[in-house]
């Protein structure tokens, strides 16, 4: 026994003595993928990542054999450079977005450049960069095993290639056992890739952005494989789901009136509720809502596209692609649009909007949502800018000007609809100098005496406070406008927040567990503490739904969860057009509504579900049963799933070609 053991460690210590650079590259890029993992998902132990990350770092290290060892040091150092630009990119990306980076955002990268300081302000963080240390380190210790000839020496050996053939079993093995120890749930995720926090919590970064490759290639291969898969999941589908959403009291009362949008940036609803010193948080938005119909547990769906996903969500009722963006990846694809129907039905569309046209891709994308004009920041003067660009003031101000201009174009009773994106609310909220004065202090009482403490000023949230009440306030004054110009006659407005704002929970501790005594936030353990837990996070992430009218007072508060992708068969019932594709509802026909999240998560009135975690949270009193649960996730698997058939496949144009044919072949019947 021992002498096995002596031989082992002979044999070790001769295998490192001689495999130094290959230990060492191994070494370093596995520590950077478990220290990413630690940094973000904050999972450190875990035996299948490791054994995933180790297996493509063995595999990528064996190749090194087949080169000089001399020359191996470079082959080394642009891995570790490549790898280690991977895990600086994944932690910026998830800062910013909570989620981990695609290859086929790439292209996106330039908007992110163009977001200017929301990422050198929020982004670039030390933390960011400590994986730069590996390609140092081969670096150093490159020169040092220069010194000492070890080059020389290990030439002299020889053996590379069967350390090659060796190391190349061992990853194979590792590979086979990572690969034997998945269920078939967590194969389809790797698959699927929506749970982008799963893969790389799970699986590894390395196998997360190797899959993430593979996948993005997807819409350019997608045609080839699983065609007649995704045909029969899409049908199979709407032969179960046809839209049975009844006539209500609703239906048809829109019917050839102008439709005016607007598309909030980063508003949450939980601005609505808000007030500072006796001063609402949003003023205008609680007016529309309050005369309006007001939808105050209304979810965005988004993943990686952001205002890109909202915009898509909302106008297809179809959820955000599992890969890559829609705007982006599948800008050639034919939807069913709230915009199409209404220019179906002899509406003039349009969308404005102060940014670059080809921001998100929109000028190319929206010839398939269906505007016909999209007039976007070269159209405006840039007077005024806050933050990404110009002002949500200046913008309204400027767009109402178009708008009057555009209706004089119109054939006379001719009904337009008009998207306007907002701007100014976007992360970082940094100029508070340009909001106005709105102090997110508070008044309170200490030792006796009435003083003014800071609160929430100086911190992200209350910074984003203070940008919602600039954001809330033009949208009052372009309210203002638009009636001054007769533009709200005859006129329904649509106002959504297109998705929260990504502030971290932390920031929310101090709004809910400020201590004014000693302006600092209560400890967890301390009387009056109140827990704030993943679940109302994400609850919280809500975001406001207005539809209002300026001859119509609704007062209705609808507090059934409603997502984005209801909307189009909510107003489409009251505008008087539907999709066959929808895969929301109706929110005042349908009975038990289910929210699904782009990551598998979902919501009823009852119940949060965490797909990542898969456990869940009620909500009220009402027993869940794993029925229930089972039920849901099945569903939202396949709202996943067909929403993504749709996109990947073109089926919606696929399924027009067809039935054209069949009608064809069927007159061609008739005549015979
Ligand atoms: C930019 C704006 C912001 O044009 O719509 O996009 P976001 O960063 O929120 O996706
Ligand atoms: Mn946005």
């Amino acid at each position: 026994m021992k002498t096995y053991f002596n031989i082992f460690k002979t044999k070790s210590q001769a295998y490192f003595a001689t495999n130094i650079m290959f230990v060492a590259f191994i070494a370093a890029n596995l520590l950077n993928a478990t220290m990413l993992r630690f940094l973000t998902v904050g999972k450190i132990l875990a035996i299948k990542p490791i054994l995933a990350d180790t297996a493509i770092l063995l595999i990528i290290g064996a190749f090194a054999y087949v080169i000089k060892p001399k020359k191996q040091y470079i082959y080394f150092l642009v891995w570790t450079i490549f790898l280690t630009i991977i895990c600086v990119a994944n932690s910026m990306y998830y800062t910013y977005y909570m989620s981990f980076a695609s290859v086929s955002l790439l292209s996106t990268s330039v908007f992110i450049v163009d977001v200017g300081d929301a990422v050198v302000e929020q982004v670039l963080n030390i933390k960011d960069f400590v994986y730069a240390y590996a390609p140092i380190l081969l670096i150093l210790l490159h020169i040092r095993l220069t010194r000492h000839d070890y080059y020389a020496m290990v030439t002299k050996i020889g053996r590379a290639k069967k350390t090659a053939v060796m190391t190349l079993m061992v990853a194979s093995i590792m590979m086979a056992v990572f690969f034997l120890s998945l269920t078939s749930i967590e194969i389809s995720r790797l698959y699927k890739q929506w749970n982008r926090e799963y893969i790389a919590t799970n699986f590894g970064i390395y196998t997360y952005q190797a899959n993430d490759v593979f996948q993005s290639m997807e819409p350019k291969i997608s045609g080839l494989f699983g065609y007649d898969k995704a045909v029969k999941t899409f049908r199979d589908y709407y032969i179960a789901n046809t839209n049975l959403d009844k006539a209500n009291k609703y239906t048809g009362i829109f019917e050839g009136r102008n439709v005016i949008v607007i598309h909030a940036e980063s508003i949450q609803q939980k601005a609505m509720d808000l007030s500072f010193n006796g001063a609402e948080v949003t003023p205008n938005l609680n007016k529309l809502a309050k005369e309006g119909n007001y939808f105050d547990n209304f979810y965005s769906q988004v993943s990686v596209g952001t205002s890109s996903d909202a915009e898509f969500t909302f106008n297809t009722s179809l959820m955000p692609v599992s890969s890559g963006t829609v705007f982006i990846s599948y800008a050639d694809r034919e939807f069913k649009t709230t915009v199409n129907l209404l220019k179906d039905k002899g509406y003039y569309t349009y969308c404005m909007h102060g940014n670059n046209a080809g921001f998100w891709n929109r000028n190319i994308m929206y010839k398939q949502i269906g505007y016909d004009d999209f007039i976007s920041k070269e159209d405006y003067v840039i007077d005024d800018t806050i933050g990404l660009g110009i002002s949500d003031e200046s913008f309204f101000k400027q767009s109402v000007a178009k708008m009057v201009e555009k209706k004089s174009t119109l054939a006379p009773g001719q009904p337009f609809y008009s998207t306007l994106i907002t701007l100014t609310n976007h992360t970082p909220w940094s100029e508070t100098d340009r909001y106005g004065n709105y102090p997110v202090t508070m008044t309170a009482n200490v030792n006796g005496q009435e003083i003014v403490v800071p609160y929430m000023e100086g911190t992200t949230l209350g910074n984003y406070y203070k940008s919602t009440h600039y954001a809330d306030n033009a949208i009052g004054m372009f309210v203002e406008e638009l009636d001054k110009a007769g533009l709200l006659e005859n006129t329904v407005l649509l106002i959504y927040g297109d998705h929260d704002a990504r502030i971290s929970a932390k920031d929310y501790d101090r709004l809910n567990n400020y201590d004014p005594a000693t302006d600092s936030v209560l400890m967890p353990e301390m009387e009056g503490y109140k827990v704030y837990d993943e679940y109302d996070y994400e609850l919280d992430r809500s975001v406001p739904f207005i539809i209002w009218t300026k001859d119509k007072k609704f007062n209705v508060k609808e507090k059934t969860v409603m997502g984005m992708y209801d909307v189009l068969p909510t107003i489409g019932n009251m505008l008087g057009i539907s999709s066959q594709y929808e895969l929301g509802h109706d929110i005042f026909s349908v009975t038990d509504n289910v929210v699904v999240f782009p990551n598998g998560n979902f919501l009823t009135n009852t119940v949060y579900y965490n797909n990542q975690k898969e456990e869940y949270k009620a909500l009220s009193n009402t027993p869940i049963s794993q029925e229930y649960i089972d039920q849901n996730i099945a569903h939202a698997n396949s709202i996943l799933t067909v929403s993504n058939s749709i996109i990947k496949f073109d089926l919606v144009k696929k399924q027009r070609l067809f039935d054209i044919l069949k009608e064809s072949s069927n007159d061609e019947k008739t005549t015979n």
